[in-house]
């Protein structure tokens, strides 16, 4: 196991002047179209932009300059500001698809964390779930930055296996884990939190992204999800509120919105049940600003959230 030298080695919570990104700007721009393709993308630099799926199959693409391992926070606003609009989001780095994410929540606006590989250019696209378009499907893209605020890490412990035996860690916390062989296949890592109503949290693993040249690559295949669970009643009346898993070199990341204060737990597995000790990850938690209202209503009919809701990853 590498774990100490991992611990080391962690600097993505002092990576980004926010200076690096350029100011944000004050006021929505709208987008130009035509904006179909990374070639004709709008460049854009942090703050908003005002665009619409404007007809069936229209995709708009924003361009912008990322520093190495910058964390740039993508924000779609439609449902929220009352558009049909079901939005989802996908990021390209050249013509490669590095991160898609839908909707993780009731409401129809995803959201992402994405962390700059390298220097450069990277592509945003904003497109329809569905194949409507028209005037009335708009949305705001919000392009922020943010940080974990802290540098130090904990390793996991050593009894975490079930629910019950879950790990509480504080808000932020960055974890860093390994998912062990077991006689059963691989380990399974419960984590606990405690948040307060209002609350936005990342979820972020780091296993086949942790890109170091002094550690061999995780082999972790990531999967992660996140359960509701009063610990009054039995592990098995748990319920899970959202989920996602690796897709080819991805690491999985969710964002929760606490409605109230509540514990929340994350187990982190493997997708392929498999363990080693080379199935490390590192996992990022920590509090995302909110970058725009949310009206309530948006939640309020919603009774469950549909298995897998959620992928975040790669698309060749
Ligand atoms: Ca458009
Ligand atoms: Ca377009
Ligand atoms: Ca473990
Ligand atoms: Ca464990």
């Amino acid at each position: 196991m590498q774990v100490s030298r991992i611990l080391t080695v962690i600097t993505l919570s002092a990576l980004l002047v926010p200076g690096g990104l350029g100011s944000a700007l004050a006021t929505p721009l709208p987008e130009t179209e035509p904006n179909d393709t990374r070639a004709q993308a709008d460049p854009a630099v942090l703050g908003s932009y005002s665009g619409a799926i404007g007809s069936p199959g229209d995709r708009d693409f924003f361009s912008i300059e990322l520093p190495e391992l910058g964390i740039l926070y993508i924000d779609i606003e439609a449902e929220a500001q009352g558009s049909p609009l079901d939005a989802q989001i996908s990021v390209w780095d050249g013509s490669y698809r590095t991160s898609r994410v839908d909707d993780v929540d009731c409401s129809f606006d995803p959201e992402l964390i994405f962390v700059a590989p390298r220097d450069g250019e990277f592509f945003i696209e904003v497109h329809n779930d569905g194949t409507a378009g028209g005037p009335e499907l708009t949305y705001t893209l919000h392009l922020d930055t943010t940080s974990p605020g802290i540098t130090e890490a904990q390793e996991e412990g050593l009894l975490n296996d079930f629910l019950v035996h879950a790990d509480l860690f504080p808000i932020p916390s960055i974890i860093v884990g390994v998912i062990d062989a077991t006689e059963w296949g691989g380990d399974v890592d419960y984590f606990k939190f405690e948040g307060e109503a209002g609350q936005k949290i990342l979820f972020d693993i780091y296993a086949a992204r942790y890109d170091d040249p002094f550690i061999d690559p995780s082999t972790l295949y990531g999967y992660i999800r996140l359960y509701e669970w009063d610990s009054e009643v039995p592990e098995s009346e748990s319920v899970v509120v959202a989920e996602a898993s690796a897709v080819n070199d991805v690491d999985p990341q969710l964002i929760y919105t606490f409605r109230e204060a509540d514990d929340i737990y994350l187990r982190v597995a493997d997708l392929r049940d498999e363990g080693g000790p080379m199935h490390y990850y590192v996992l990022y938690v920590y509090e995302l600003p909110s970058l725009h209202p949310v009206p309530v209503e948006i939640y309020e009919d919603c009774v469950t959230v549909p298995e897998y809701a959620c992928f975040v990853g790669a698309v060749l």
